[in-house]
C-alpha cells in the first residue's frame, strides 16, 4: 500500500487547497460542507496512515477509465455518491461528462481533499472501524506518494512518459544511468539523460527513441568532409544540449546541476538526477578485441559482437549524486524501469551505497521486465544476458533482481512463467508491458502504482 505523503510534498493546485491551508476556520467550514453531503469514513487509520479504501477510491476517481457518468468500470458502488458530491461542488466549473486529463486531475484532488477532511475535526479523527484518534493536523498528502525510478534510456523514458500522465511529475524522481556518457569532439554527451528529457518534453524522435524529432544533420554532413568522427550521429539541435552541458561542466557546475538546468529549460517538473556527478564508464570486454567503451560497442559495433565481461569503470571511487540516496530512502514506491539490467540498471546499482539503499526498500520496489517472450524489445539485453551466463527470460530477470525488488511486472506473453518467477522469491504481476504509445505506458504505470 502506498503510504501517506510527506508534508508539502505534493502540489494541491486549486482554490480549496489554498483555503484549507489558510486556517482552522476554513477547515472546519469545509468539513461541515462535506458532512452535509453525507460523506463518511475517516481517511486515517490508527497510525495516521491513509486508510487503504480511501486511497483506492481516490485512485479510482483519477482513473481515465471513468465513463461519461463518472462511474469506474462496471461496479461504481461507493464511487457514485462521491462523484455526485464533487460534481455538485464544482457545478459550472467542472463537467465530468467531458473527460479530459485536467478535469480528472482536479476531480482526484477534490476527492483526496474531501477524504482527508471527512470525519476529522481539529481535535480528533474517527477511523473506518469507528475508533477515535487524536487528529494529527492537516497534512498535504500526495495522490499516490513520491516515486523514485531507476532509469536507463529509451524504455525507461517511455515508461516515465506514461508515469507522469498518472501522477504529478513533481512527485517523480528519476535516477538516470550515466554509464553510457561519452566525450566526443570535446563534448560531454549524456544519452540516457537526454533521451529522458526529450521524451518527457514530447520532443524525442519517435522512430529512433533518441535524439530530437525533426532534426537536421548539417553539422554531421560538414564533419564528413574532414573525415571526422561521424559514426555517433549528433543532430544540429541536439548539439546545442551537448555544447551547453560541456560549457557548464567546464564552469565547474556538477552534472546534477546541469541536468536540473536542462530539464528546466525543457519545462519539466520531474526531478532528474544523474546516478553520480563522478565519471563512471560502462566498458565491455569484447571477444577478439579487448575492452571498448559503451558507445563503441553499442553504436559503432551495433552491439553485434560477443561480450565476455562488463565493468563500470570508476564506480568504486564514485559517490551518488546529491539527492540520489534520499530519493531512494524516502520514496513510497521505487520502480526499476524496463531498461537493460546489465547496461542500464547495474551501473546505477554499482554506485557505492545505491544497491544497499534499494535492497533496504525491497518490499516497495517494483521492477518491469525489459525481456518479453525471451527477447529484448530494443537493444542487446537478451543477447548480452546469455553471453554473460544469465537466462534471457523473465525468470533470468527475476533472478537478477530478486535481491532488490519485491515484485516483477512481466508481459502477458510471459504469463506461463509466472510461477517460475515467483519461485525466485519475487512476486510476479502479469500485465501488458509493451508500450506503443503514451496510453499503454500510462496503463503500465497504473499497474506499477497499484501493487
Ligand atoms: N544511437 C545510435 O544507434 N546511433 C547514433 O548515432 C546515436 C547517436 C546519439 C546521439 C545522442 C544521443 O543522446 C543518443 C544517441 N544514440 C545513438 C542513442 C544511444 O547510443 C543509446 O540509445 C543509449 O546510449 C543506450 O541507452
Amino acid at each position: 500500500m502506498l503510504r501517506e505523503g510527506i508534508a508539502d510534498a505534493s502540489p494541491v493546485p486549486h482554490e480549496e487547497a489554498t483555503q484549507l491551508g489558510d486556517g482552522p476556520a476554513q477547515l472546519v467550514g469545509h468539513r461541515r460542507q462535506l458532512d452535509r453531503h453525507g460523506v463518511d469514513g475517516s481517511p486515517f487509520d490508527g497510525d495516521g496512515q491513509i486508510v487503504e479504501a480511501h486511497l483506492e477510491l481516490v485512485q479510482a476517481l483519477a482513473d481515465p477509465a471513468l465513463d461519461a457518468h463518472g462511474q469506474v468500470g462496471g461496479g461504481g458502488t461507493g464511487v457514485r455518491p462521491r462523484m455526485d458530491l464533487l460534481v455538485e461542488r464544482r457545478r459550472g466549473g467542472l463537467d465530468v461528462r467531458q473527460p479530459g486529463r485536467q478535469v480528472l486531475e482536479r476531480l482526484a484532488d477534490e476527492a483526496l481533499l474531501a477524504h482527508l477532511l471527512v470525519n476529522s475535526t481539529l481535535e480528533q479523527a474517527v477511523d473506518a472501524r469507528g475508533h477515535v484518534h487524536p487528529f494529527r493536523g492537516y497534512r498535504r498528502v500526495s495522490l499516490r506518494g513520491v516515486i523514485t525510478a531507476l532509469a536507463g534510456g529509451v524504455g525507461a523514458a517511455r515508461f516515465l512518459r506514461g508515469l507522469v500522465e498518472v501522477v504529478p511529475p513533481a512527485d517523480v524522481t528519476a535516477v538516470v544511468n550515466t554509464g553510457d556518457d561519452v566525450v566526443l569532439h570535446g563534448l560531454h554527451i549524456s544519452p540516457d539523460i537526454d533521451t529522458v528529457v526529450y521524451t518527457l518534453a514530447g520532443a524525442v524522435n519517435p522512430e529512433t527513441g533518441w535524439g530530437l524529432t525533426g532534426e537536421t544533420w548539417a553539422a554531421m554532413d560538414a564533419l564528413e568532409r574532414y573525415g571526422g568522427l561521424t559514426w555517433f550521429r549528433l543532430g544540429d539541435r541536439d548539439l546545442a544540449t551537448h555544447l551547453f552541458r560541456t560549457q557548464r561542466l567546464a564552469d565547474g557546475a556538477p552534472l546534477s546541476q546541469v541536468t536540473v538546468e536542462i530539464a528546466r529549460a525543457w519545462g519539466l517538473a520531474i526531478h532528474l538526477l544523474p546516478m553520480s556527478d563522478d565519471r563512471i564508464e560502462t566498458r565491455l570486454d569484447v571477444v577478439g578485441e579487448g575492452e571498448v567503451g559503451f558507445q563503441e560497442y553499442f553504436v559503432q559495433r551495433r552491439h553485434d559482437v560477443v561480450v565476455k565481461a562488463v565493468r563500470y569503470a570508476g564506480s568504486d571511487v564514485a559517490s551518488p549524486a546529491p539527492g540520489v540516496l534520499d530519493a531512494i530512502r524516502s520514496a513510497h514506491r521505487l520502480v526499476v524501469c524496463p531498461s537493460n539490467p546489465i547496461l542500464s540498471i547495474d551501473p546505477i546499482l554499482a554506485v557505492p551505497g545505491v544497491r544497499d539503499a534499494v535492497a533496504a526498500r525491497r518490499d516497495d520496489v517494483v521492477a518491469i521486465s525489459p525481456i518479453v517472450a525471451g527477447a529484448a524489445l530494443k537493444g542487446p539485453a537478451d543477447r548480452l544476458l546469455t553471453e554473460l551466463g544469465h537466462e534471457a527470460s523473465v525468470v533470468g530477470v527475476a533472478r537478477l533482481y530478486a535481491p532488490i525488488a519485491g515484485a516483477l511486472v512481466v508481459d502477458e506473453a510471459d504469463a506461463a512463467s509466472a510461477a517460475a518467477v515467483e519461485s525466485e522469491g519475487v512476486r510476479c504481476v502479469v500485465a501488458p508491458t509493451v508500450m506503443h504509445g503514451v496510453a499503454e505506458a500510462a496503463a503500465l504505470a497504473r499497474v506499477v502504482l497499484s501493487l
